[in-house]
């Protein structure tokens, strides 16, 4: 009889498995000049309500360093998935002592796949700051064998006045071309956030969901 204890293709199937499992976290990073609204981005992805429904106040707690939060994909609208987001929320003041993109550079940007580049609505300095965020990735990323990185840009607060050029955003995308898209929404209102969702499905857990099948 078989020994299938020791069986070398039931310890293949094993580690075969278990990388199956790794492989399904998508890391993605949330970046951004401070007070755009990336930590409430995570909370709202998170719980999947708006500020308003939530009845969440409006109030501004800074994140000191760094966040990290997971989030199924199935919650998110990936249905049979059994993915995970794994988000990484960082301080929005780059010129901080300690900061951790510079700092601990491995744990906020090690594996990521999706770095999602937050401005704010009535904020154009946040717009014109992603230029030094997107620059400071690119000197600490270090490339791994299977594994890219894509760029999502982002307008939150969309519920106030807007002072964003949309010329502005269309040169910051011709300048940098790993930038893969480009939505608006609103953490306050839930406006745009069932598509950030989708996005999110179709393209940061698709390479996962693929290989698995
Ligand atoms: N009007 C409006 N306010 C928002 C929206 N999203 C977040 N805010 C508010 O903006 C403020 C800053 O939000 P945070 O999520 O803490 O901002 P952050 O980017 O994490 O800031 P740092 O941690 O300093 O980097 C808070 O008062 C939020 O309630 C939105 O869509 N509309
Ligand atoms: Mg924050």
């Amino acid at each position: 009889m078989a020994n299938t204890t020791n069986s070398p293709y039931l310890e293949d199937s094993t580690s075969i498995a278990a990388m199956e499992q790794r492989s399904q976290v998508t890391k993605i990073l949330i970046a951004g000049s401070g007070a755009v609204g990336k930590t409430t981005l995570v909370r709202v992805m998170k719980e999947g309500k708006s500020l308003e429904s939530s009845n969440s106040p409006l109030e501004y707690s800074r994140t000191p360093f760094i966040e990290i939060e997971t989030i199924g994909v199935e919650n998110i609208g990936g249905t049979g998935s059994k993915g995970i987001f794994l988000l990484v929320d960082v301080a929005g003041q780059l010129d901080l002592p300690l900061h951790a993109l510079r700092n601990l550079s491995r744990l906020a940007l090690g594996g990521v796949e999706l770095v999602i580049l937050v401005f704010s609505a009535e904020n154009l300095q946040s717009l014109l700051d992603l230029k030094n965020w997107i620059s400071i990735i690119k000197t600490q990323y270090q490339e791994r064998p299977g594994k890219s990185l894509q760029f999502l840009l982002l307008l939150n607060k969309c519920d106030l006045d807007r002072c964003v050029d949309h010329h502005l955003v269309a040169g910051l995308m011709e300048a940098e071309p790993l930038i893969a898209g480009y939505l608006e929404l609103s953490c306050k209102s839930g406006e745009g956030i069932k598509e950030l969702q989708s996005w999110l499905v179709a393209n940061a857990s698709s390479k996962r969901i693929r290989r698995i099948q």
